[in-house]
């Protein structure tokens, strides 16, 4: 059901600390910016191969991304897997008895649907389902 890695989240206190670091190191671009007002975050994408990484800092107190950096500092904040359809993969995984933080699908950046999947049933990982 999973189809593809479709970006990996890196939790950033500095957003332009962040891309410049992967500027420098790795000579990569940045190929989309984006705040996402619901989750609290702006986000820069970096395209690598048919996946991106994604370089998050927050944008409120409240966001989930302060509350991370709080706690853990900066580093891997989830793993978002590219499917088909979000909504099957979702209501799969709900009817295994894993913990979901979207009971149903909703808007991500880039015009995708995403529903995350709480890191407390799934090995510590905080997983979101793209759906292009
Ligand atoms: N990865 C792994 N574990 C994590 C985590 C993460 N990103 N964030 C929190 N945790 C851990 C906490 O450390 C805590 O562990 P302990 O109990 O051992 O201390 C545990 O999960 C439970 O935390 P919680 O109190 O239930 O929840 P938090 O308030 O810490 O929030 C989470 C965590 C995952 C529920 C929240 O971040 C969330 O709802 N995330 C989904 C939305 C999101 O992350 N949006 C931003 C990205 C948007 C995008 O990619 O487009
Ligand atoms: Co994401």
């Amino acid at each position: 059901m999973l189809n593809e890695i479709d970006h990996v989240a890196i939790a950033v206190k500095d957003l332009e600390a962040a891309i410049a670091f992967y500027k420098n190191a790795f000579g990569v671009e940045v190929e989309h910016r984006e705040v996402v007002a619901s989750d609290g975050v702006e986000e820069a994408m970096i395209k690598i191969g048919t996946s991106y990484v994604q370089l998050l800092s927050p944008t409120s107190p409240e966001s989930p991304v302060s509350k991370f950096l709080e706690k853990r500092g900066e580093g891997l904040h989830h793993v978002g897997y590219r499917v088909t359809d979000c909504s099957a993969v979702l209501e799969k995984v709900k009817a295994e008895g894993v913990e979901v933080l979207d009971e149903k699908p909703r808007p991500g950046s880039r015009g995708t649907t995403v529903a995350f999947i709480h890191p407390k049933g799934a090995l510590g990982t905080l997983i979101e389902l793209v759906q292009p």
